[in-house]
């Protein structure tokens, strides 16, 4: 979804969400940093990992709140933000998520003129971003970069 300061304030706001991190997913770098993942050489997304509550919102209904809340048609960028890191990806932790991903893109893309470009991947190590981008926004003020 872009930055992920507004990505984690968008996600941690939702009634249901009991946890949200961000962090880097989908690289090839062990152990990345932000500044190596700006590099844009390590292949990593800067990533929010949400924990919820399935009785209190479905994965579905959180996937809406992503389609909603960036461009998923702009390749390897948000708005100002630009780099592979920004790249719209979700990735999944098993194959109901897979398959509720690729209906909710189908169904997301009749809002879009452009195409969708959201990679949808299987999950990969999640690597959490340094202490001070852990809810950013929350400490900071402010609920976004480029949304
Ligand atoms: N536009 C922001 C992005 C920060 S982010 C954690 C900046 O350049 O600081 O990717």
């Amino acid at each position: 979804m872009g930055c992920f300061w507004g990505s984690e304030e968008v996600f941690r706001k939702i009634k249901g969400v009991t946890n949200t991190a961000v962090g880097f997913m989908g690289g090839k770098a062990k152990n990345p940093t932000y500044l190596s993942v700006c590099t844009n050489l390590t292949g990593h997304v800067e990533v929010v990992q949400a924990t919820f509550n399935p009785k209190i919102i479905s994965y579905e209904k959180l996937l809406e709140y992503f389609w909603k809340n960036h461009d998923p048609t702009t390749p390897n960028r948000q708005g100002l933000d630009f780099g592979t890191q920004y790249k719209s990806v979700i990735f999944y932790h098993n194959e109901n998520q897979k398959k509720t991903a690729i209906s909710s893109l189908k169904t997301a893309q009749k809002n879009f003129k452009n195409k969708i470009v959201t990679e949808i991947v299987k999950e990969g190590v999640f690597y959490p971003a340094e202490e001070y981008h852990q809810k950013y926004y929350m400490k900071k003020g402010g609920s976004s970069c480029s949304l």
